[in-house]
């Protein structure tokens, strides 16, 4: 490359390329089910770095996001993930490229023959290109394609780009040391070439990932008839307390049901025909457990709600639904565990895993190997086959993809845990104002009364009393809706005297056993949020 070429063009040139790369294999993993060596790396990236780091990444993208009002915050932290993952994947090719054009330029001079070119470009291709398949070989859970089909496109995709560094080298480089007209020939010569490669690159970049973005296969979103199918025969319909308006579902449709995972790409693939579920460790002998099986066992059927640890206050990581499947009492009956044996380490199809003691089991029958929701079979994206319920803690203890359970003799730290976050994860009391419903005022004798609600949630432990608070007075008592089960939310409602003006509502909640809410702000990290929830609204 010679000295004409500037700085600007090696970047200029090598983000182009890099972009190209990343939009094919974007385009094969949508078109074919080839591995997607971005959400890999991140994957990895995820999986290895110290949990605070991503985190903070993608913690900025999804508040910023979500300042933009652009939906709900798991569907946008995914986003943000993807991009991240997309951004990082494009700017390592990027500077791969550009250290290639320097080191070429050192070895090759001013004399950089077509060969040559090429065949450093395919040695380009290989340094970056093996790493990133031997990561999707042993990390990608997603890919559909048949291994060989995988390897071959994968493989000839890096080999291409490498051909198109190479020569992207050859044609930047191609300067005549001598004649002055030449030279100039040659810079013309060479911004034709940047043009073409533009063109090129841009095409391959949106058609790549357009059809990528078109034919990937989202993991499959729950059957539109499962939506609001138990709605009629919900367990309070007749409850004398109704929701105020604007108060969230108080059973949330299946497609709405909050999703969180470790997964970049989308749930892991199950076999689910050949499905065993593996019971080894301090067992007697171990087992493999079909799903005929396990759903042989006694049924049992549970309204519960679950929450995200990293749920802020008032967020909306937090869902409610019916969960089925068979108390891990029956599981544990079979799997004869030995005298040692004090904890199950629950591992998962994506490399999650979470350890549940087995004394936790034997005190609570509604420990709950579970394999459906809302009267269907698990979806993909919520666990299928398997997921386990465990009352009273968040999400992150609640491992779904199940693929097996190893007996151990010793409590230890799960995914997150190992992670920083909180060891036990026991749910924090909450609650929150989903609505001032103006529109919904109505008389009252002489008062115009003003239905303001929401919901209130601890666990298993149950929630005793709501109180609202509006500006400085007191704290008064709201109407509790029974609810679903013993371990849903609650939706409270008080119909609010109006007066006219700018108002703070406030909310707290007390638990069945007289424990207050945390009233003190903390953050979601490590523990699960706490605070106050209120809302400011003009009436
Ligand atoms: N295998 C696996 N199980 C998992 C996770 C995961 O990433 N992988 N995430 C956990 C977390 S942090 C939460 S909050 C819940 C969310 O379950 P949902 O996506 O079905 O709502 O799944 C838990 N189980
Ligand atoms: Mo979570």
């Amino acid at each position: 490359m010679g000295t004409k070429t500037s700085t600007g063009t090696i970047i200029l040139a090598s983000i182009l390329l890099a972009a190209a790369l990343t939009a094919l294999l974007f385009a094969g993993a949508g078109v074919v089910g080839t591995p997607f060596p971005a959400f890999d790396l991140f994957d990895l990236m995820a999986r290895t770095l110290p949990g605070g780091l991503l985190t903070f990444g993608i913690d900025l993208m999804v508040d910023t996001i979500r300042a933009l009002n652009l939906g709900p915050t798991d569907d946008i932290a995914k986003l943000a993930e993807q991009l991240m993952a997309v951004g990082v994947f494009v700017l390592l090719a990027a500077v791969s490229i550009v250290i290639y054009f320097l080191i070429a330029r050192r070895v090759f001079a001013r004399s950089a023959r077509r060969r040559d070119s090429l065949l450093s470009g395919l040695v380009l291709g290989g340094l970056f290109g093996l790493p990133m398949m031997a990561i999707s070989a042993s990390l990608n859970l997603t890919a559909t394609a048949e291994p060989v089909v995988s390897l071959a496109w994968v493989a000839a995709v890096f080999v291409g780009w490498g051909l198109a560094a190479g020569y992207t080298f050859y044609r930047l480089s191609a300067v005549s040391p001598t004649a002055e007209t030449e030279a100039s020939a040659t810079a013309l010569n060479r911004r034709q070439f940047l043009i073409q490669l533009g063109g090129a690159a841009a095409t391959i970049t949106v058609v790549g990932a357009g059809l990528g973005a078109l034919l990937r296969n989202t993991p499959s979103a729950p059957p539109e008839e499962s939506i609001q199918t138990n709605a009629a025969e919900l367990p309070n319909a007749d409850n004398a307390v109704s929701p105020a308006p604007g108060t969230r579902p108080e059973y949330t449709p299946l497609d709405q049901h909050y999703r969180i995972d470790i997964n970049t790409g989308g749930p892991p693939r199950i076999d689910l025909e050949n499905y065993t579920l593996k019971i080894t460790g301090l067992v007697e002998e171990p087992l493999e457990l079909t799903l005929d099986e396990i759903q042989g066992y006694e049924p049992m059927s549970q309204y519960i709600t679950m929450s995200c640890i990293s749920n802020r206050l008032a967020g909306d990581l937090i869902s409610t639904t019916l969960w089925t499947g068979t108390s891990m009492q029956h599981i544990l009956e079979r799997a004869k565990p030995t005298p040692e044996a004090t904890h199950i380490k629950i591992k998962a199809a994506d490399g999650f895993d979470e350890v549940v003691a087995l004394d936790v089991i034997r005190q609570d029958e509604r420990v709950m190997l579970t394999y459906a929701w809302d009267n269907e079979p698990l979806c993909e994206r919520h666990g299928a086959p398997l997921r386990i319920h465990i009352p009273d803690l968040y999400g992150m203890k609640q491992p779904k993809w199940i693929t097996e359970m190893e007996f151990i003799p010793a409590w230890e730290e799960g995914y997150w845990v190992r992670r920083g976050w909180d060891k036990e994860a026991r749910v924090r009391a909450t609650s929150v104002i989903d609505t001032v419903a103006t529109e919904a005022a109505y008389e009252d004798g002489d008062r115009t009364l003003i239905p303001v609600g929401g919901i209130a949630w601890a666990g298993a432990r149950g929630i005793s009393r709501v109180e609202v608070q509006v500006d400085d007075g007191d704290w008064v008592e709201a109407q509790l809706r029974s609810p679903l089960s013993d371990k849903t939310w609650v939706i409270w409602r008080y119909d609010w005297p109006f007066e006219a003006g700018e108002h703070r509502f406030a909310v707290r909640c007390i638990e069945s056993d007289g424990t207050s809410q945390i009233e003190t702000v903390a953050g979601v990290r490590p523990s699960g949020a706490t605070g106050i929830h209120s809302v400011s609204r003009i009436v």
